[in-house]
């Protein structure tokens, strides 16, 4: 059997330097506990980028260093991250694909460079790959890839996964490099996201602007079957389940209860990102304050943003409009010894976040668009004792699975509002059969499951594939 090579943009990686010299150890994200059932097998590897700039002379000692961890590195450029990465993926790809097409800047430099870099992971893949190998290629980073292997390799299995939503295709074909965005995307045998609308979406895409054929959820392109389908990723829910009662988490849980004693807390974290919906949230939060003195000093905002592509000028103009309003409704409405918002920009160890979500009262999930949002999953995951709500925006892919939490559109800031309320009356009985609904579906389809199904599928279409080559 051959191996399997996992591709995405950044290396589960984390980079320490100590007396001059780099340091690698493996992190631990979501994904990357997942798929370590994978690449830390056999000789199975994940090829990516370590995440900084690395100097031509020290090329051969990272990869060397890697290589112990399994993992192979692309050495990316200034100029590559500046228009691949922070151009072409996070100033056309992203906000496109989320439903925020205006602040798409369609610059032909950054098209060109995001194909150069498209070639350069394809070359390093090249000089591993062989007949019989599986390669499994995540998200929008990466979208050429399929196509350009395929070309050098026409049977080899490749499976594509989009962690990001599908737009619809009239957002989608705004784009002008639409159509070999969709057929680099293609060349996969096996196209997956997160929800049904966003197979859609693809599918939509793929027959309007390419004018192929679809059956149920495959597509033919010449003489190739390509099945798209959706596959709902999940947490780790164990481990989250399990941190509840680590020690260092306990003391951190005790520490915040003392703090926060007398008062109600709401939770949030996310990355700085407009996708995420942290303006509007706080615009409902203000709303509630105004309506409902009598919550003053009874409830907490504690809100987490982790800081992200701080170099895109749309986020540093998000990251002060946030700065501002959370100042305003702070100022306004303080007291000696409260303030309705705890607002953080910074990350934490996973022990902090898990101290959080076992204290949190509410869980406010609103993001205007998210593929998936696995931090609500987090939440339910860490809820040992049943209790908890979670406000849920209808606009995430977890919407679709968690569909016993209170589910809002963002944009409705008093519906939002009017959730935060319920959320904080809701009997106890109806908070616990919610609770355990979500657990239940958070356990059961978890990361090592999402794994399992995707793989299988992946083998179960290349062999319909060489039976209709055969018949
Ligand atoms: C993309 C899609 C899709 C957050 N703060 C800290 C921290 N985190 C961890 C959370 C969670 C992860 O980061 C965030 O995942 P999300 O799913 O919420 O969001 P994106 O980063 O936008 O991810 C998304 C996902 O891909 C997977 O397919 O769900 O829709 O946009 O795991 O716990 N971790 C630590 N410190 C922090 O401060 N250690």
């Amino acid at each position: 059997m051959g191996k399997t090579i996992i591709v995405s943009n950044r290396l589960p990686v984390k980079i320490t330097q100590e007396n001059n010299e780099l340091l690698f150890n493996s992190s631990e994200g979501g994904l990357a506990t997942g798929l370590g059932s994978i690449y830390k097998e056999n000789n199975n590897i994940w090829i990516g980028w370590p995440g900084m700039i690395i100097g031509e002379e020290e090329e051969k000692d990272v990869t060397e260093k890697l290589k112990d961890l399994n993992l192979i590195p692309v050495f990316l450029e200034e100029n590559d991250i500046k228009h691949y990465y922070e151009g072409f993926s996070n100033e056309i790809l992203w906000p496109v694909f989320h439903y925020i097409s205006t602040y798409a800047r369609f610059d032909p430099d950054n098209w060109e460079s995001y194909k150069e870099v498209n070639e350069k992971f394809a070359t390093v893949i090249l000089s591993y790959l062989e007949p019989g190998d599986t390669l499994w290629i995540h998200d929008y980073q990466l979208l050429l890839l399929p196509g350009i292997i395929r070309k050098q390799f026409p049977d080899i299995s490749i499976a594509f996964f989009q962690h990001i939503p599908f737009p619809s295709q009239e957002l989608f074909r705004l784009i002008p490099w639409r159509k070999e965005l969709l057929r680099g995307m293609l060349g996969a045998d096996l196209i997956g996201f997160h929800t049904f609308d966003d197979v859609r979406h693809f599918i939509s895409a793929a027959t309007h602007l390419l004018d192929l054929h679809v059956d149920g959820n495959m597509i033919r392109s010449g003489d190739r079957a390509i099945g798209v389908e959706p596959f709902p990723m999940g947490i780790d829910a164990q481990k989250f389940s399990d941190l509840s009662n680590d020690e260092t988490v306990i003391e951190h849980i005790k520490s915040l209860k003392e703090h926060y004693k007398n008062q109600k807390i709401f939770l949030s974290i996310d990355r700085l990102d407009y996708s995420k919906g942290i303006i509007q949230r706080l615009e409902a939060f203000e709303l509630f304050l105004q309506e409902n003195p009598d919550y003053h000093e009874k409830v907490v905002l504690f809100m987490i943003v982790v800081p992200s592509r701080d170099n895109v000028a749309e986020y540093q103009r998000l990251k002060n409009e946030i700065d501002r309003i959370v100042g305003n409704i702070n100022s306004h409405y303080r007291k000696l010894e409260w303030y309705p918002i705890a607002y953080f920009y910074q990350s934490y160890p996973v022990e902090f976040l898990s101290a959080l979500y076992n204290i949190a009262d509410v869980c406010l999930i609103t993001p205007m668009r998210d593929g998936m949002n696995l931090v609500c999953k987090e939440y339910v995951a860490s809820r040992n004792d049943n209790t908890g709500v979670l406000i849920l925006s209808e606009m995430a892919g977890a919407s679709k699975e968690l569909i016993d939490a209170i589910i809002v559109n963002p944009n409705n800031i008093h519906k939002v509002k009017n959730a935060l309320i319920e959320a904080l009356n809701m009997p106890e009985e109806e908070m616990r059969e919610r609770m355990i609904a979500m657990r239940q579906m958070v356990f059961k389809y978890n990361i090592y499951h999402w794994v399992k199904i995707y793989m299988q599928r992946l083998k179960d279409i290349k062999s319909t594939q060489l039976s209709m080559k055969a018949g």
